[in-house]
């Protein structure tokens, strides 16, 4: 059986830009993971203690016939190659990569509770959705663009618009260096 899963990536150490895009080729060449696409890239101001960098922020939707938990091992292998470091709780981290939605599952188990218990309420993980899965309802019955709609677009910035963001970037430097020529 095959489900459309979402996962929210976000860096805020260690070059966290090619954090990310390493992780959306780890998530590419992993085992029964399928048609991954990817947000655009986002620059978000931290949640929780303000004196740590900004974070960057994406989310790719992907198809999968790995069970919730599995998929989980799977995205915590790609965190600890990444050499994930989290030392204080809402402090700065290498790399996360949370599953916030597995289709329309409701999933409460020690290791996992899907939905994410705060998507709702990050426009850093919601706008991003909205990207990749603009007539997505949650569970629930809400309408993800309803949500969007509700918390706006406060201390996000797109800061590439598609992947490979690297590369993507480099061009959107260089052509707002050529309009303030
Ligand atoms: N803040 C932002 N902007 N983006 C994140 O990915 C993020 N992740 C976290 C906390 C510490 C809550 N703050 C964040 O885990």
């Amino acid at each position: 059986m095959t489900v459309t899963a979402h996962v929210a990536l976000g860096s805020n150490l260690e070059q966290p830009q090619l954090q990310l895009q390493t992780a959306v080729a780890a998530i590419k060449d992993t085992r029964h993971i399928y048609n991954v696409v990817c947000s655009r890239l986002y620059r978000s101001d931290p949640v929780g203690p303000s004196e740590q960098p900004d974070y960057y922020n994406a989310v790719v939707g992907i198809v999968t016939t790995l069970a919730p938990l599995a998929l989980l091992d799977a995205l915590q292998a790609i965190e600890n190659a990444h050499g994930r470091t989290r030392s204080l709780r809402w402090g700065p981290r290498t790399l996360d990569l949370d599953i916030i939605l597995f289709g329309n599952q409701v999933i409460e188990s020690p290791r996992l509770t899907v939905p994410h218990y705060q998507m709702r309420v990050r426009n850093f993980v919601l706008c991003p959705l909205l990207d990749v899965a603009p007539d997505l309802v949650l569970p629930d019955g809400q309408p993800l663009r309803a949500l969007v709609d509700e918390l706006g677009y406060q201390g996000l910035s797109v800061i590439a618009d598609n992947y490979p963001w690297l590369q993507d970037s480099r061009r959107f430097a260089a052509s707002t260096a050529a309009k303030n020529c």
